[in-house]
């Protein structure tokens, strides 16, 4: 039996952790010969729903699921955790301004960070969902000083996923067969999935797909409003594809796949001029083992470098706005 995994979830009662905590127990996200510890963090006035959550974990009788810990204390719950699913986050009131739901998560985000700092295994990956995710993400490395920096993602895989299935869709191709379709920048509308890279069938999306103009506005709007769309429509936001999204992600880093995944890192010295200091979304490889390293010397046209750069300097003023907590 391998050693157990600790798999922190917070937001254990919000909507993305009922659609994801129960397939992370199951063993789809670390393998099925993968003993887990589930830590479940959501704030003290929701202390009934989280111990019901934790009723229906235990009725499952998951042969994987060795333990359950679960409280609102981020100091307690996170002990030990070895990898930090952080989805819990503030949603935007009524009349709330995105700096003020900046604002509000960035302190949320700052205590996750000192939490995990102190208590969690110091290899932890820790990938953030709550949104402003990227900015959350950046608040959070910075109070965790003793976490590497490369340990820190905010998730953009559900936008890479939306993007190839509309391409695979467009061209009836299988899903399977649309490769390096990477997202960069911030997980907002100001996204750039980046279709001239991408892969059908082996061939460069430009030879098969040559409606440029179809590509360069209705598909690529339509993944930067798809989580607006979706909460026009169910009322409620992307939850059951969020949770397949983290789970995609986590399986990426830790397995072998050879293929390109999008995920936004901490940009460090990157080759495509972006400030070394912000949570971007790159096109990344993974060694299998939950380390990756960034595509290096992707060829970017103007087009989609110019939606890249106004992409970096959102994040850089959602950085400004928050600067007092970095
Ligand atoms: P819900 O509102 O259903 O659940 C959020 C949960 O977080 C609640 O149970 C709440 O009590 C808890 N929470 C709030 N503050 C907390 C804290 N300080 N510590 C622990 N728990 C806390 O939201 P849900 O639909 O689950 O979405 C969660 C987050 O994911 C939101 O910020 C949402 O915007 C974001 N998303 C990010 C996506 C991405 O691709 N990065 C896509 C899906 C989603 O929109």
């Amino acid at each position: 039996m391998k050693p157990l995994k600790r798999v922190l979830v917070t937001g254990g009662c919000g909507q993305i952790a009922y659609n994801l905590l129960f397939r992370i127990a199951s063993g789809e996200m670390l393998g099925y010969d993968q003993p887990i510890a589930l830590h479940i963090l959501d704030v003290e006035s929701m202390k009934d729903i989280l111990q019901g959550v934790v009723y229906e974990l235990e009725d499952c009788i998951y042969p994987l699921l060795k333990e359950i810990k679960y409280g609102s204390n981020p100091y307690e719950v996170f002990k030990d955790v070895d990898i930090a699913l952080l989805v819990g986050a503030k949603p935007r009131g009524p009349g709330m301004e995105r700096k003020d739901l900046l604002l509000e998560n960035a302190k949320i985000f700052e205590q996750m960070g000192k939490a995990l700092n102190k208590e969690a295994n110091k290899n932890v990956k820790v990938l953030v969902v709550g949104n402003p995710c990227n900015t959350n993400a950046l608040i959070c490395m910075k109070n965790a000083p003793d976490i590497c920096k490369k340990n820190f993602f905010a998730m953009t895989r559900l936008d890479q996923n939306r993007a190839k299935y509309q391409i695979a869709k467009k061209v009836n191709a299988d899903v399977k067969n649309v490769k390096n379709l990477a997202v960069w920048g911030n997980h907002s509308t100001t996204m750039v999935p980046d279709f001239t890279n991408a892969l059908i069938n082996e061939d460069n999306l430009l030879t098969v797909i040559k409606d440029g103009e179809w590509l360069k506005t209705s598909f690529m709007q339509l993944i930067q409003k798809r989580g607006a769309e979706i909460i026009q429509k169910r009322q409620k936001s992307s939850a059951a594809s969020a949770a397949n999204a983290i789970i995609d992600t986590i399986k990426s880093l830790y397995n072998k796949e050879g293929e390109w995944f999008s995920l936004a890192v901490h940009s460090g010295k990157n080759t495509y001029g972006i400030d070394e200091d912000l949570i971007f979304s790159f096109p990344c490889i993974s060694d299998g083992s939950g380390n990756f390293e960034i595509i290096n010397d992707v060829k970017l046209n103007d087009f989609i470098y110019d939606k890249i750069k106004l992409s970096e300097n959102e994040l850089l003023e959602e950085k400004n706005s928050i600067c007092h907590l970095l």
